[in-house]
């Protein structure tokens, strides 16, 4: 995973961003013709694991389907607007049975990518060096913006004075989620646009907590949800509100 850093620098190059797209739910399997009934995770055999099938388009969704249950793999879920599935099946050779079939784009297995620390003997954050006293910010920034570096180094503060932003510009946020009720994200989120890819996952298989107890029933959240709040400061470094509380984005308007 990119550092907080490193994605706030990608979303800030798009500068004039305007709705940001958290993550959307996969729909039920049950909600799509031809398609079986939705399977919630637990019930994924013992040996197989689930996969994402990202599909060429909806012309190759039929045909694609059918192959990669006769390739071995379960249909649980299914994300029509971007022509994408999640498909449980045993894991040995089926994503190099799967890669072969015409219409699908790519598949991969649900697995790990990395681990954030964490501090000896628990799960607290390891604290930082003493935060520099704020510097006196330039004008027109919200109250928290002088704690931030980012916005002054990019002189994002000197471009919105000639474009605070441009609404035509759609900006997707790949994280953790963004919570669309915020107020400093609210102005500029897209519910409609956007889409939540990602099944919680309470625990690994060997019993340790991974995301915890799901909150939404089928352990998707909506669209308008952040479990962890990283989606949500990442959003908020692309685009919230110059509206005179807590921080402003690139773009502010
Ligand atoms: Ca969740
Ligand atoms: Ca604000």
């Amino acid at each position: 995973m990119k550092s907080p850093r490193a994605v706030g620098w990608a979303a800030a190059a798009l500068v004039a961003a305007v709705a940001t797209a958290g993550a959307a739910s996969l729909v039920p399997a049950a909600a799509v013709p031809g398609v079986a009934q939705a399977t919630p995770p637990a019930s994924v055999p013992a040996g197989h694991t689930t996969f994402t099938v990202l599909l060429d388009g909806p012309a190759a969704r039929d045909g694609a389907v059918a192959a990669i249950e006769a390739a071995g793999g379960r249909v649980l879920r299914e994300n029509a607007a971007v022509s994408a599935l999640v498909v449980e099946a045993a894991p040995a050779g089926f994503v190099e049975r799967v890669a072969g079939i015409e219409g699908v784009f790519g598949a991969t297995s649900a697995h790990v990518v990395g681990a954030t620390r964490s501090a000896p003997g628990g799960g607290a954050a390891v604290p930082g060096p003493p935060a520099a006293p704020a510097p006196a910010g330039p004008a027109n920034l919200d109250p928290l913006d002088t704690r931030l570096w980012g916005l002054s180094m990019v002189r994002a503060d000197a471009a919105r004075t000639a474009q605070a932003g441009d609404r035509r510009v759609l900006v997707g946020i790949l994280d953790t989620g963004v919570d669309g009720t915020h107020p400093d994200i609210a102005p500029g989120f897209d519910a409609n646009l956007s889409r939540n890819f990602v099944t919680d996952v309470p625990n690994d298989p060997a019993g340790n907590v991974l995301d915890g107890p799901c909150e939404f029933d089928g352990c998707v959240d909506p669209p308008d949800h952040d479990g962890g709040g990283h989606g949500t400061h990442v959003a908020g470094t692309v685009a919230a509100a110059a509206n005179g509380s807590g921080v402003s984005g690139v773009r502010p308007g």
